[in-house]
């Protein structure tokens, strides 16, 4: 009976130590990348965006003029860019290669050339 306690005591201080572990890795770990985008009729800037493979970044959105949309498909990303507020969404490049992103809410004559690249490198 006391070994069984003695056991449970000591799973249970490692336990702690490695949660305590965990705490210091996650409040040392570099702060994903804020990418700021603005989107006015019918561009982004920039609408090129370089990220590598496996890192993942914050896309920070405006608009100088109406709502507009952002969608990467091929990340699954979207977002309503909302005139006077800031919008934030987590990119995860998961593939190499180029990809597209457009408008995706009608923004006015210029709407359908309304687009960019990602290029994620390894
Ligand atoms: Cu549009």
């Amino acid at each position: 009976m006391r070994t069984e306690r003695r056991k449970l005591l000591v799973g249970l201080s490692s336990l702690v130590g490695l949660a305590a572990i965990g705490a210091v890795g996650a409040a040392t770990q570099p702060k994903e990348k804020v990418i700021k985008i603005l989107a006015r009729k019918f561009t982004y800037s920039p609408n090129h965006l370089d990220l590598k493979l496996g890192v993942p970044v914050i896309l920070e959105f405006t608009t100088a003029d109406v709502l507009m949309g952002f969608n990467a498909p091929d990340f699954q990303v979207r977002a309503d860019i909302m005139p006077g507020k800031v919008e934030q969404v987590r990119l995860v490049p998961d593939k190499v290669g180029n990809f597209s992103f457009l408008c995706d809410i009608f923004c006015g004559s210029g709407h359908e050339s309304m687009n960019g690249t990602i290029t994620v490198s390894a």
